[in-house]
């Protein structure tokens, strides 16, 4: 290799590695950030009824994180619940918040926690899909997707509960 072409190489070199930082750096800011990551966000098919519906999810924060609201367009009222045995028969309660621990997926379904959606504006219909905001203490404001499933559908929650 003549003096020249080793200068050459060098010079692909530094560029490769600038080009390398400007495109790694933006990755690890973002991981930094640490998204709170919402999965299988689903809610059942109203058949036709307005009344309210309950929408399920598995929320995985990156750190220690409370749920402390919700709201969606679709509904005039939303509100955290869990599932609740009182005078022996299953009822539901009110929640101010909801307790994320580092890094544990928290599973939101029919058995426990839950959305609840009071008073929809129009019923919920099978193959739709709805955008929920959630509101974290620590990560703030974060959109998501609905998916609506048939009435008999299995949901899409990946393991724990129905
Ligand atoms: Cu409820």
């Amino acid at each position: 290799m003549s003096r020249n072409e080793a200068v050459k190489w060098r010079g692909v070199f530094v560029v490769r590695l600038w080009a390398a930082l400007v495109f790694v750096l933006p990755l690890m800011a973002c991981a930094q950030r640490g998204e709170v990551e919402v999965a299988d966000a689903w809610a059942r098919d109203s058949v036709g009824r307005t009344a309210s519906a309950a929408v399920f999810m598995t929320i995985t924060s990156p750190r220690a994180d409370r749920l402390l609201g919700a709201s969606a367009a679709i509904a005039k009222e939303t509100d955290l619940m869990t599932m609740e045995a009182s005078d022996g028969a299953m009822g539901m309660a009110y929640l101010a918040a909801i307790d994320l621990p580092a890094d544990a997926p928290v599973s939101l379904n029919a058995s426990g926690l839950h959305v609840w959606l009071a008073d929809l504006k129009r019923p919920l219909r099978t193959g739709e899909t709805f955008p929920l905001v959630l509101t974290f203490e620590k990560a703030g404001e974060q959109r998501v997707e609905v998916s609506v499933i048939a009435p008999a559908a299995k949901p899409p929650m990946s393991g724990v509960g129905t």
